[in-house]
This record gives structure tokens, C-alpha cells and sequence, in this order.
């Protein structure tokens, strides 16, 4: 007997961390009386002379930004992590134990206009940021008492973005952050058992099935996880099986602006909104040896559900049990292939398709 997935309760094995999510499609059935607000468009400048981030500008601590022409990077002036900290306030104790920990923190300014986004921007641009984000990785990775590297984007004011100037986050730490270590422990006793590599396994399954997918070119796939959390979750996945982001040919990262332009277009044609999201690259452990095992990728985690205003919230249960979805990730995936690769406000007045 084959199970309808779009009626009944079940739960997906996410393989890459060990958890679940309950997927409850049936709810999708029950009335909706939360109001839909058509949010107003922020207009911003292309310069704007009190952002922090703008070419000229001076930042917080006094710094001058340069005028830069396409990325610009510069070491956090607020950073979470310092470099070579003295394992001065080490604590031995079983409870109430600390360990030292250090990094280095830095943003990158993914353009100097002030008013566009990474959808936005053209596809030379989005090489750069590509481009950047490698030559920011092999500097940071090649250090010492760097294990890691943690790539990442938040945007939009819901996700604590503090700026609407387009902009990411880097942080290289001493350590190899929780999510990272259960991900490649995961990948590692895949790669033990069966010889290959998990997520190369896994997309293969996924470009034979397609109800997932999203867009695809001939070196990326971007797709809704099987086992999303978030309702328009998406994994982006290299067709090759390589370990991190400084494997990438010239003619990959090419690939990588244009899958990254139309995937974004596609989520902000979704509700017609710039849309938020956070997301990141996860490339194996700097110093880890034998990387096999390992399968680069980005994860896209947006937080709204049912329109410009409405998000998820992972609260009650999902806080203290497991994630828990209504909206499957085959639909999300196919309201996403309905959406236009032309950007909403480009299309002149001809929303969606
Ligand atoms: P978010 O908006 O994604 O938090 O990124 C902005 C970062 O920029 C934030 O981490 C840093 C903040 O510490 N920042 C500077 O380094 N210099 C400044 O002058 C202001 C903000
Ligand atoms: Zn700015």
C-alpha cells in the first residue's frame, strides 16, 4: 500500500544532523483567519551618507570605508570572536566549566549601492561576492588556530539584520561549531558504511525525482530539503562532490552567480517582498584531514510562510519537542518552480508568472 504523504502525519529523517521534523499536511486544511497585509516597499538611495556600510562612510569606530567598486571587506568592529585570546578565564569544572575561544569576525559589503540586494544585482556582481567569499575563506582557513569558517548572510530586519545595505558575515572560530560537527559526523559514517558520499547520494535521488527541486544548472541544484523545517527552506547543492568553496572551478562559481540570481528572484516573486532569510555555506572543517566524506553546500533557511507578513514561528512545540511543518516541501518546492526568474520589480506590473 503506498501512503499519500499530503494527508497524513509523519516524520522525515533529516540524515545530515540525525533530527526529525513532523510533517502535518493535513492541517493545511484548517481556516486561516490571520490578516494578509500588502507590506509598503521601503525605497532606499543608492547612497545613503549615515550607513556604515556605504563607500566613504566612516563606520562606528571611526574607520573610513573606501570607495569600493564591487566588494568590500573589513575585520568587524563589534566582533563576537578575538583573535589570539590568552586562555586566561578557563574554568575546570564539571557544571560550570569554560573552555577558551577565539576568531576572527568579518563583514562583507556585497555592493556599494546602498538600495539593491543579492537578487538584484547582476550576475558579474554576484561573481564578485562569489569570488570574495573564496579569497575571505582560503585567507581565514589557512590560519592556525582556525578550524572553521562560517559563511553566512541575514537578511531582512526579521532575521536581525542591522542594515539594509547588502552585506554578510564571516566568522572563523578555534573550534568546529555544534552544527558543523554533527554534520560531518553524519557524513562521515554515511561515507564509513556505504562508500559514498551522503549528499551526492542524496541529490542524485532528487534529480531523478525532481518534485523537490527548484532551479538546477549544469554544475548546481538548488532544492526543498526532504526534511525542511522552514516552510520554503532550500539546500543548494554542487553536482560534482567537492569539500569546500575553494574547489570551485571558475566556470562553478560562474554557475553558482547565475543559480544564486534565480533562486533569490524566485523567493522574492514568492510574496512580492524582498525576501528574508539566513543563510550560509557549509564546506568541511578547515584542518580535518581526509575530507571524503564531505559534500559543500548552502543552506537558505527564510522564515515567512504565508505571505510578505506572515512567518513561521518555531515556538511551543517545535521549542520543545521537534520541528513541525504543516506545508510539505514537495508543494513549497512547486510554488517556487511556478515563480518567474524575472524580478518582481522589474517585471513590469506583471506579478508572478
Ligand atoms: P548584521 O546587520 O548582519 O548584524 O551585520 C552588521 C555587522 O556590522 C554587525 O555584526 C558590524 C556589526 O558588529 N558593524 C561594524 O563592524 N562596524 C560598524 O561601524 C557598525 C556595525
Ligand atoms: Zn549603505
Amino acid at each position: 500500500m503506498t501512503i499519500d504523504l499530503n494527508d497524513v502525519p509523519h516524520r522525515r529523517y533529516n540524515p545530515l544532523t540525525g533530527e526529525s521534523v513532523l510533517v502535518s499536511p493535513h492541517r493545511m486544511k484548517r481556516p486561516w483567519q490571520g490578516k494578509v497585509e500588502i507590506p509598503q516597499e521601503d525605497s532606499r538611495p543608492k547612497y545613503d551618507e549615515k550607513c556604515y556600510l556605504c563607500p566613504g562612510n566612516e563606520r562606528a569606530n571611526g574607520a573610513i570605508n573606501p570607495v569600493y567598486d564591487n566588494t568590500y571587506v573589513f575585520t568587524n568592529d563589534f566582533a563576537a570572536l578575538l583573535p589570539d585570546e590568552p586562555n586566561k578565564n578557563v574554568i575546570h569544572d564539571e557544571l560550570l566549566g569554560t573552555e577558551p575561544e577565539s576568531g576572527i569576525c568579518r563583514v562583507v559589503c556585497f555592493s556599494p549601492r546602498h538600495d539593491i540586494t543579492l537578487a538584484e544585482m547582476d550576475e558579474r556582481a554576484i561573481r564578485h561576492v562569489v569570488e570574495t567569499w573564496i579569497l575571505e575563506y582560503l585567507n581565514l582557513s589557512s590560519r592556525e588556530n582556525i578550524h572553521y569558517v562560517q559563511i553566512f548572510e541575514n537578511k531582512g530586519a526579521i532575521m536581525g539584520c542591522s542594515n539594509p545595505h547588502p552585506h554578510g558575515q564571516i566568522w572563523a572560530t578555534g573550534c568546529v561549531p555544534f552544527e558543523v560537527e554533527r554534520e560531518d559526523r553524519h557524513q562521515y559514517e554515511w561515507f564509513k558504511a556505504k562508500g559514498s558520499c551522503l549528499l551526492s547520494d542524496y541529490l542524485a535521488i532528487e534529480t531523478s525525482r525532481g518534485e523537490r527541486v527548484v532551479c538546477e544548472n549544469d554544475a548546481w541544484v538548488a532544492l526543498v530539503p526532504w526534511w525542511a523545517k522552514w516552510p520554503f527552506e532550500t539546500l543548494l547543492l554542487p553536482r560534482r562532490t567537492i569539500p569546500s568553496l575553494t574547489e570551485l572551478s571558475e566556470s562553478d562559481q560562474d554557475a553558482l552567480a547565475d543559480l544564486t540570481k534565480r533562486l533569490l528572484t524566485r523567493y522574492d516573486n514568492l510574496f512580492q517582498v524582498s525576501f528574508p532569510y539566513t543563510m550560509g555555506w557549509h564546506s568541511a572543517p578547515c584542518k580535518s584531514g581526509n575530507t571524503d566524506h564531505w559534500c559543500l553546500h548552502a543552506h537558505y533557511y527564510p522564515p515567512l510562510l504565508r505571505s510578505s507578513t506572515v512567518q513561521k514561528f518555531m515556538v511551543g512545540f517545535e521549542m520543545l519537542a521537534m520541528p513541525q511543518r504543516d506545508l510539505t516541501p514537495e508543494t513549497a518546492a512547486g510554488m517556487l518552480r511556478e515563480q518567474s526568474e524575472i524580478h518582481y520589480k522589474h517585471s513590469a506590473g506583471k506579478p508572478g508568472k
